[in-house]
């Protein structure tokens, strides 16, 4: 007989729970026993609108029968393999699909486990690409303020978020930072990218000068700042970026861990701006969330400056024991099938601008300081409580959840990122909660 997880467990005191205010958690847990579609369903049976995809990642919808199947036949048909010296078809036939679906010129594929480790294993390969081609002074790396690059050590060095940073050491040395692309003064209410600040990409040149470009090996940014609350890129700003990466020989990686496999309507945010980086970190949209895992696309002229030397030797000293596999590999594809199948990145882009109508006619609610939007990625920024940052946004939070609506917090700021498969019904239905959330805050 099924086991019965309705009423939920009865001891929360030893799973230390991951970036979550763990007391406040355990006095009054928030469980999640299901889900189907656009809805999640909780321990005391409510249906509550899914308006995050989970955690930006289940990009189309939940318990989707197709990725579903496919996890359970590979389970009971292959059900791990070796990662190094050892293959198996779907890792291969996953490569291939990824490659394909993205733009133009990236093609290769590295399987990692997650966000955080295709941000790491992006980094190693940047500084491994300069040397292995003769340019070992090549090590520095540039990231970017109020960036999230994951929780790895590498990540959190050219990441620019403080509280993720400060507690823990010293870090990578040879990093530095770009500014940031936030101007609230000038871009506030802005629908979809913001006017001012492609200014801000020539703060690389003046990085160039200080360490001397033949000390960089890669500035890596996300095209568009997901976790930090939704921070767009201003118009011409990646171009921008692009151009003095080329000119100094500094490859470019965009992290697309969030932008990638449809949330702005396109595969890729690469695509959505047409601008083109040396590497591409993605993740969770990979397998729909489901199972874990993380890929670094790149280039033929990166991928190529390795396969040189005696064929018998190991080209590249990195890789993970679940790299490519196959239960993972199984659920990327029918994800990717799921997604082509359903029309699902056609469908945002379809809803954007209706998204976008209905998430910027909640400014002059109460609080409300700024709104940013792009594809089916929606921010609203509150003015934080004085003296008590984070309280208010956490508020919200706890509020919708209440009232059958599921948002992200970061600060003060709301960020929602719905499966893609919403429809405009749905769209009213989150944003009629949001606004009574809004209107009841104190
Ligand atoms: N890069 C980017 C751009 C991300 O957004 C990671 C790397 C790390 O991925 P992993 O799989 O290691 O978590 C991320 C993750 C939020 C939120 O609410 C965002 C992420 C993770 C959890 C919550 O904004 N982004």
């Amino acid at each position: 007989m099924a086991l019965d997880r309705n009423s939920g467990p009865n001891d929360l005191s030893a799973f230390w729970m991951p970036f979550t205010a763990n007391r406040q958690f355990k006095t009054a847990p928030r469980m999640l026993v299901g889900a189907e579609g656009m809805y999640y369903r909780t321990a005391d049976g409510r249906q509550v609108l899914d308006g995050t995809a989970g955690l930006w990642c289940c990009n189309a919808g939940h318990c989707r029968p197709k990725i579903t199947e496919a996890i359970q036949k590979q389970a009971a048909e292959l059900d791990y393999a070796p990662a190094f010296q050892m293959g198996h078809p779907k890792a291969f036939e996953l490569a291939s699909a990824l490659r394909d679906m993205a733009p133009k010129g990236m093609d290769h594929v590295f399987f990692t486990n997650s966000g955080s480790e295709s941000v790491e294993t992006a980094l190693k390969m940047a500084i491994a690409y300069h040397r292995a081609r003769g340019d070992g002074a090549r090590t520095r790396l540039i990231g970017r303020e109020r960036g999230y690059h994951g929780v790895n050590f590498g990540g959190i060095s050219v990441g620019g978020i403080v509280t993720n940073r400060k507690m823990f050491g010293s870090l990578l040395t040879g990093v530095d930072h770009l500014p940031h692309t936030h101007l609230p003064d000038q871009n506030a209410f802005t629908r979809g990218q913001p006017e001012h600040g492609a200014h801000l990409a020539d703060e690389l040149e003046r990085i160039v000068a200080l360490h001397g470009a033949e000390t960089i090996a890669a500035v890596i940014v996300e095209p568009m700042s997901g976790s930090t609350g939704v921070l767009l890129p201003p118009k011409g700003y990646l171009e921008r970026l692009r151009a003095i990466t080329k000119k100094h020989g500094i490859l470019l990686i965009f992290d697309e861990v969030i932008t990638g496999f449809g949330r702005l309507g396109s595969s890729f945010a690469a695509e959505h701006f047409g601008v083109m980086p040396d590497m591409m970190t993605t993740a969770k949209g990979l397998t729909n969330g489901v199972i874990p895992m993380g890929a670094v696309l790149t280039t033929a002229e990166v991928h190529d400056a390795f396969m040189q030397g005696p064929e018998h030797m190991i080209e590249f000293f990195h890789g993970y024991t679940y790299s490519g596999n196959p239960i993972a590999s199984a659920a990327g594809l029918a994800t990717l099938e799921t997604y082509r199948e359903e029309g699902l990145f056609e469908n945002a882009a379809a809803l954007a601008p209706y998204w976008e109508d209905a998430l910027h006619a909640l400014k002059g609610l109460p609080h409300v300081i700024d709104i940013r939007n792009m594809g089916l990625i929606g921010a609203v920024e509150l003015e934080p409580i004085a003296g008590e940052p984070t309280k208010r946004a956490f508020t919200a939070f706890l509020n919708a959840f209440e009232k059958n609506l599921m948002i992200r917090t970061t600060g003060d700021i709301i960020a929602m990122s719905p499966p893609l498969m919403i429809n405009k019904a749905q769209i009213d239905e989150l944003f009629g909660k949001l606004t009574d959330v809004l209107k009841a805050l104190d």
